[in-house]
């Protein structure tokens, strides 16, 4: 994997941290009545959990879509039907949404129906619905829980972090969230994933050896299925052909003040492109573009 830096804090160390994560999940295996599984509605497959089925067997599950917002409304749509093809119970959000927020509670608590009434046929009183909410670094968890809690309680952030602790965060909606407890991840096994990862702030920026790779990554994309954003953007003329590097970075550096010595500052351009992205200034994107 070129992107990410060897014996650093680099991707051998997720194993680890996955297989604790798994622990801990098994410790509370029981009392999980259903399985939010959250994916980054710009990349669906990239960012899905491989093997999620040794973590949670046939727990009932619904696949969220997040950051709906931010994501290319028609793609979007195809990612949702091939789920739902699937067999899976599937739905975009925007957290700061009410009614996607909404529609998701009502899905919720229509998966736990059949539960409910057998309770009640044995006179028993009404479940709170236990969910479990996983998902990769940055991909919307935690502000998915502070939006169903009403305040903060979970801590959130452009940035991956961990926390090794089980925690259930009540709501308002007859529903406790259980947040990841730790970190888990896609099999890093293709540049293309590694890539759109990093793209998304799903890896810690320390972690990636050249961020040329992902902004270089990220104006391809452009180009590929976004033309009009990489002309609007950045000024560059999208082409047929494959992007030359050089020429793109002379572009972007002349248009944005980022040249030293008459050559583009690759550095200051890198964190231009990445952050674009992270700020949201690059929006209506879907990178696992075909579905
Ligand atoms: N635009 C947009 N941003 C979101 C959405 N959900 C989360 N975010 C942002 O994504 C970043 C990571 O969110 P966080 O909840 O901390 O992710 P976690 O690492 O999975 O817990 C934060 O900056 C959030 O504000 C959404 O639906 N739309
Ligand atoms: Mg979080």
């Amino acid at each position: 994997m070129i992107i990410m830096k060897e014996n650093k804090t680099s991707i051998n160390w997720y194993p680890g941290h996955m297989e604790k994560t798994r622990k801990l999940i098994l410790q509370e295996y029981r009392n999980i009545d259903l399985v939010y599984e959250l994916v980054d509605a710009r990349i669906p497959r990239s960012s899905k959990i491989s093997n999620l089925y040794e973590i949670i067997g046939t727990k009932p599950k619904i696949v969220i879509l997040t950051k709906k917002d931010l994501a290319d409304p028609i793609t979007l749509e195809k990612w949702l039907v091939y789920y739902r093809n699937l067999g899976s119970k599937a739905i975009a959000i925007d957290v700061n949404n009410e009614e996607d927020i909404k529609s998701l509670i009502n899905l919720t608590h229509e998966l736990m129906k059949e539960l409910q009434e057998k309770r009640e046929v044995k006179g028993l009183k009404r479940k709170v619905v236990r969910v479990l909410v996983l998902g990769i670094p940055n991909v919307g968890k935690s502000s998915l829980i502070n939006r169903l809690a009403g305040k903060k309680v979970a801590k959130t952030g452009n940035k991956p972090g961990i926390t090794f602790h089980l925690s259930w965060y009540k709501t308002k909606h007859d529903i406790i969230m259980l947040d990841t407890p730790g970190i888990l991840y896609p099999k890093l096994d293709s540049e293309e994933v590694a890539r759109n990862l990093a793209a998304f702030s799903a890896v810690k920026y320390e972690v990636i050896d050249d961020l040329s790779e992902v902004a270089f990554h990220i104006l391809k994309k452009l180009n590929r299925y976004y033309p009009e954003k990489l002309r609007e953007r950045y000024g560059i003329e999208p082409t047929n052909m494959e992007l030359d590097f050089e020429e793109c970075y002379k572009i972007i550096g002349k248009k944005f003040g980022a040249m030293r010595n008459f050559e583009p500052d690759y550095d200051k351009i890198n964190n231009r492109i990445i952050n674009d992205i992270k700020n949201e200034y690059i929006k209506g994107i879907v990178f696992d573009n075909e579905v």
